[in-house]
């Protein structure tokens, strides 16, 4: 690329100027109340880490043995507390029971409403009953042969037991890995064989949008799978336990499948927290990859604690009487860290809601707000861009003047989104947390601290307490501020992972190769004049186009700035001429028309906010994007409909495959 053309971009990249600052009343209530207070803790936590995370380690986590060493590194493999014991559930449900919030709630459920309108369910349970629920469960898991580091699947819809099952096992040391209750049979047995799980965890069913997921039917489905050869892919499971949610008629194995109700008959409450190496495994979680197979990500008891519960408390300004919504599903590691852990170690208030945003209409997310009460509201760019497109009309109906902090994860939130998420649901007063991590990394990594960091649109900004993040080029140098690059991260941190479950050299390789010495992170980033980091998107998703690069994100922001323009996904297509292709799917606001004239007024739109370099070859207009069942864009499947090719591999997260249907055969 020339250099010219280099600028160019970088300028268009840097066009958001706008920044807005910590409001006074805000910082001064705040866990970290200016910048200088930040920059004071973060060069400390950086030059010496040893000491801050000892000092830290000591003072939030209960420990049953204290530890005698803070890291043992041995690149790529990290042991952090060594010699120390404690127990994951004790640290979010026992050290509260002497406390004054023994009786506060721990968990707000609310349930999808039923399909004859009659609002849904509602749970409350307390520090106090949450650690009964858990005690008792954590019997059951017992009294069905459940020992220290035996693995277990976890296959719910969105109720309370699903956290009840996390924190049991993590009593008597089992290692959980929740499945998301959309994934399929096969993705279940294929997560059966890999971690070699004794035990499934499900219900009869789930409740989705008024229909019922046969989850319990599901597990069944899974249970008989055979690979190639003709083995079983599940043969490691003895049992199967139930939870009656839908009351669907389920098939129930004699000897294999019990009922979770009728097992509580059988147990006492009291379950002694077992004394856990601080390195011991805690959970896995799949996550998808460059290839087709899903890698198990490991992490362990003590770092991963620690790293959550501070970031919850810090980037969250979490206060007890605070009402916490983080709208993820258990199912991914935002679920995990920021519904379960993160706030519990804190002694704090989470809310779980079980159904979607738009059932049975698009102003569930408020008026469960307006409910509630909540004050913080943690949720994805995806979700923001759909409640902009259903319409304004839907939040103004409820009273969301309780909020007092937001929060963005799980990909890029564009300039656009971030301003109606700040103006419309945050009435203008509340900071925006946009947090940059990954099922990798355990915790937040990049990331404002609502009381000192002034925030610009489209930036997670800075990094967190004990992170150094860094912008390098192909040999792994740094790059000068404003120029585009490789995120890596340069020091091991508690909460990252461990491995990739039975696959050291996949670990290495994926993580560890790329840049000698440092964490490679998969996303391209640009870090701006304040040192904010810009994360542009995953690295496969910026094209060369005829020797210019683009970032897919940044058309993508382009495009959804234009009036019109609900959401936007841009790819690549191989070109003979130029390399790559651009090509942008489109879904465009209620009632607007598709006209080939408003295609060629979106060229023209990039063309002005980019450049003529970023126009693109190709526009076309879609229902809807298929996506992930966790929101985020399937650019895999998006390219191959871009290239003409027939759509291949794993569609199994896919939110709603008749999107893809309709997308290949060019209906629009
Ligand atoms: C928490 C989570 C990780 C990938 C990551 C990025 C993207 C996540 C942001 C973001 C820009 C953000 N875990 N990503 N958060 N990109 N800004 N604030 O999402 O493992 O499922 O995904 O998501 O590409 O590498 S994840």
């Amino acid at each position: 690329m020339s250099k010219a053309a280099a600028s160019t971009n970088i300028e268009s990249l840097l066009k958001e100027t706008r920044v807005f600052k910590p409001a006074k009343e805000f910082a001064a209530e705040a866990h970290v109340r200016s910048m200088a207070q930040y920059k004071k803790l973060w060069t400390e936590s950086v030059k010496n880490p040893d000491k801050f995370w000892k000092k830290q380690a000591e003072a939030e986590l209960v420990w049953q043995k204290p530890f005698t060493r803070v890291l043992q590194w041995k690149e790529p493999f990290a042991k952090w507390f060594t010699g120390g014991r404690l127990n994951v559930s004790a640290n979010c449900l026992d050290r509260w029971l002497d406390s004054g919030i023994s009786n506060k709630a721990a968990l707000i459920w609310e349930g999808e409403p039923a399909t004859d309108g009659k609002p849904g369910e509602e749970r409350v349970l307390t520090y106090k009953q949450l650690h009964r629920e858990v005690s008792r469960f954590a019997n059951v898991l017992k009294r069905n042969g459940i020992q220290k580091g035996d693995r277990i699947i976890i296959y719910l819809p969105m109720v309370p037991e699903a956290a009840i099952a996390m924190l049991a096992c993590t009593r008597i040391g089992a290692v959980h890995s929740v499945v998301f209750g959309g994934f399929s049979a096969q993705s279940v047995a294929d997560r059966i064989q890999d971690s070699g799980a004794k035990m499934v965890i499900t219900a009869d069913g789930g409740y989705r949008r008024g229909a019922v997921v046969p989850l319990k039917k599901n597990v069944d489905d899974a249970l008989k799978l055979h690979d190639a050869a003709g083995q079983s892919l599940t043969k490691t499971i003895e049992k199967v336990i139930v939870l009656r949610r839908c009351a669907n008629e389920v098939h129930m194995a004699e000897g294999r499948d019990v009922w979770w109700h009728r097992e509580l008959d059988y147990v006492s409450d009291i379950c002694a927290a077992e004394k856990m190496d601080s390195e011991a495994p805690l959970f896995i979680l799949y996550t998808s990859g460059s290839t087709g197979k899903p890698k198990g990500i490991l992490h362990t008891t003590a770092g991963y604690l620690l790293g959550t519960k501070l970031t919850s408390r810090y980037v969250f300004d979490l206060k007890l009487e605070d009402v916490y919504w983080c709208t993820a599903d258990v199912g991914w590691v935002t679920g995990h860290s920021y519904i379960v852990y993160g706030p519990l170690a804190n002694g704090a208030t989470a809310l779980m809601y079980e159904g979607a945003p738009n059932w049975p209409e698009p102003d569930r997310f408020w008026r469960i707000i307006q409910k509630y009460g909540v004050t913080i509201l943690y949720t994805a760019p995806t979700a923001i861009r759909a409640f902009m497109k259903w319409g304004d009309e839907w939040p103004k109906k409820h009273d969301l003047s309780s909020l007092r902090l937001l929060g963005s994860v799980g990909e890029p939130i564009n300039p656009e989104a971030w301003m109606w998420y700040h103006t419309v649901i945050g009435g203008g007063r509340c900071p925006i947390v946009d947090t940059w991590w990954q099922t990798e990394t355990g915790s937040i990594m990049i990331t404002p601290l609502p009381g000192a960091t002034p925030t610009k649109p489209g930036t997670a900004t800075l990094p967190f307490f004990g992170i150094l993040p860094e912008v390098v080029d192909e040999q792994g140098k740094a790059v000068p501020k404003n120029s585009g690059g490789k995120l890596v991260v340069r020091k091991p941190w508690p909460s990252m992972l461990r491995g990739i479950w039975g696959d050291n050299e996949r670990y290495k390789q994926t993580y560890w190769s790329e840049v000698k010495g440092s964490y490679f992170t998969g996303d391209g980033c640009r870090q701006d004049k304040d040192g904010y980091f810009w994360i542009v998107g995953r690295i496969d998703d910026v094209l060369n186009v005829a020797g210019h690069r683009i970032g897919t994100a940044e058309v993508e922001s382009a495009l959804v700035s234009h009036p019109n323009v609900a959401e936007a996904a841009v790819v690549g297509r191989p070109d003979e001429l130029k390399g790559q292709a651009l090509v942008c799917f489109v879904t465009l606001k209620t009632g607007v028309k598709a006209t080939p004239e408003l295609k060629n007024e979106l060229r023209n739109h990039i063309g002005k906010e980019i450049g003529p370099v970023a126009k693109p070859d190709e526009v076309r207009f879609a229902e809807a994007l298929p996506k992930t069942r966790s929101g985020k864009i399937m650019r895999r499947l998006l390219k191959q409909i871009a290239s003409g090719l027939e759509v291949k591999g794993d569609t199994t997260t896919l939110e709603d495959l008749s999107v893809i249907a309709k997308l290949a055969s060019g209906e629009e």
